[in-house]
């Protein structure tokens, strides 16, 4: 039996608030190991004991102060976070990364191998799938897996030679071996249910504010959208659906271990706009469809909702969908099946940009599909984006314009962040830009700093975020 930390690296800490769910990546991967006899467990690094978390606008402004803490990596909140992984005396510790840990990354690991030069380290995740050049950054890193964790990790524990194990990235004398993506797991129905259970680092009465009702059907989707990281991290053309059934499965799994039991504080379900800074997270009574489009099957997705209907559970969900991936039936069946937020990527009203970003959707498309949804009585959150190459302020003024037109109950707002990987970032480094200079964790999308479109006036621009504004008035973030 081996000992693995599972680690989620700092984030939204740094911007002043924090994120308190399971993070399923890292929960599948240790539930895998557990199931083959190992003891994997959970290290969010980004947990805080605060109800409350800062809202958008409030993110943007916390960028200031966040860029300070990756220049002082002798800040107490790094020592802190290497004390707790040491203190579980890991012989394997596992990150999970998307683009803007990575510096946080770098600065963990490399004290952990000052420390302990035998802990094995490894990363996985979205970034580490996208660079199959991280090694050559990381330095204290040992192996990189490329694309689904679960394999892979459970080989290079059990002693497996590296360069045999497909998705491994190894060192060599002579550079990096790189065995490329992780064959695709075919039925990923048989896979353990993620680890809920074992959280490092945590008192007992902290558990219970850990968020265990996210829930993943699907790995990847058949989009090809430029600017996301989900077509070259999943592959389109490999999407993989769980069944019905298994899905059914979890959700009553997770109402009956983790929903009724006894709570020292009520972070029930969703979260309400306390005041303009702050919202409320009230964890354990939504479940979480963390599906890139949820809805992307038709039929399927009636098969679910009918079955969520009949098993009569009284669960609250939420989940991501597209617009032209719903019709009437379905939104009825969603209102019914107790769906309290469907999270829609708008992104921008203006039908040129749609096309240029290749969304495959246009606003006639979206109208339809918000429409559907107010008939049904099921609330929407509407995400934008500004900042695309080329985007113009008439193009911005229109997205604020159809995002009131189409008056989601929330607007979730951001500037684009051209992502390692995405074919974006590659178009904007053949137009030149330098964004392989800037600092990784530069690589998200509530900050001003990446703007890659300089045409844009900071007059529209705080038009544009003043939509948040709208927020005060609605039924809030979920
Ligand atoms: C739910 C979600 C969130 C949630 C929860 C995040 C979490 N940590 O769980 C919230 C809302 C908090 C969130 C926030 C953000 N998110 Co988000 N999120 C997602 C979403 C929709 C699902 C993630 C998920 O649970 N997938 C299911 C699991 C099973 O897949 P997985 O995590 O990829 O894990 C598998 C493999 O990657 C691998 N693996 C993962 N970790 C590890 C570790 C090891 C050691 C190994 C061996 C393998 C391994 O094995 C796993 C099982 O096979 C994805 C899109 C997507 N469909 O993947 C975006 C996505 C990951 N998010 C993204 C982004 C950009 C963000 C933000 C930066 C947004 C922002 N604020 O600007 C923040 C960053 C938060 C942070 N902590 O750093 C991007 C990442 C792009 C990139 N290159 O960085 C994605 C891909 C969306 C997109 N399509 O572009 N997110
Ligand atoms: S539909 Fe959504 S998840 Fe799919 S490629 Fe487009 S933005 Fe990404």
């Amino acid at each position: 039996m081996t000992k693995v930390l599972l680690v989620n690296p700092p984030f939204y800490r740094f911007l002043n608030s924090h994120y308190n769910a399971n993070s399923l990546g890292i929960a599948y991967v240790a539930s895998y190991l557990n199931s083959r006899g190992h003891d994997a467990w959970l290290y969010n690094a980004d947990f805080l004991n605060n109800e409350t978390f800062l809202n958008q606008k409030n993110l943007f402004k916390g960028f200031v102060d966040y860029k300070k803490f990756f220049k002082d990596t002798n800040h107490e909140i790094w020592q802190e976070i290497v004390d707790k992984i040491i203190a579980f005396e890991p012989e394997w510790v596992g990150y999970t990364s998307y683009t803007a840990n990575i510096t946080a990354i770098d600065i963990i690991s490399k004290k952990i191998k000052n420390l302990d030069p035998s802990i094995k380290q490894v990363i996985g995740g979205v970034h580490a799938t996208l660079d199959p050049l991280i090694l050559d950054k990381l330095t204290s890193i040992d192996y990189s897996v490329q694309r689904e964790g679960e394999h892979a990790m459970s080989d290079l524990i059990d002693g497996k030679d590296p360069i045999k194990i497909s998705g491994v990235v190894s060192r060599s004398e002579s550079g990096l071996i790189n065995n490329f993506d992780a064959d695709v797991i075919p039925d990923i129905d048989n896979l353990p249910f993620p680890e809920r259970d074992k959280f490092w680092g945590l008192s007992d009465e902290e558990k219970l504010m850990v968020d265990v009702s996210y829930i993943c059907s699907i790995r990847g989707c058949p989009y090809r959208c430029n600017y996301c990281a989900s077509p070259e991290h999943w592959k389109r053309n490999k999407t993989q659906y769980r069944s019905p059934k298994s899905l059914v499965n979890e959700m009553r799994h997770v109402k009956e271990n983790y929903w009724n039991r006894k709570k020292e504080f009520d972070y029930s379900a969703s979260a309400n706009t306390k005041s303009k800074n702050e919202l409320i997270i009230k964890d354990n009574s939504t479940v979480y469809f963390v599906d890139d489009i949820f809805t992307v099957h038709k039929e399927r997705i009636k098969e679910i909702l009918q079955r969520i209907i009949t098993e009569n559970f009284g669960m609250k969900w939420k989940c991501e969908a597209r617009t032209d991936h719903l019709d009437e039936e379905i939104c009825q069946l969603m209102a019914k099946a107790g769906c309290i937020r469907v999270k829609i990527g708008f992104e921008s009203g203006s039908d040129r940009i749609l096309k240029s970003i290749q969304k495959d959707e246009t606003t006639d498309d979206m109208r339809k599909g918000a429409k559907m949804l107010k008939d049904a009585g099921v609330p929407f959150t509407g995400y934008f984006m500004i900042g695309f190459p080329d985007e113009t302020d008439d193009d911005v003024r229109e997205t604020i314009k159809f995002a009131k037109e189409i008056d989601a109950d929330y607007y979730s707002l951001s500037v684009l962040a051209p992502y390692f990987g995405t074919k974006t970032y590659y178009d904007m480094i053949d137009k030149g830009f330098e964004l392989d200079k800037k600092p990784w964790e530069y690589f998200f999308h509530q900050t001003g700093d990446l703007m890659v479109n300089k045409n844009i006036s900071e007059k529209v621009l705080e038009e544009y975020l003043a939509l948040n504004e709208l927020n005060n008035n609605k039924k809030g973030y979920v």
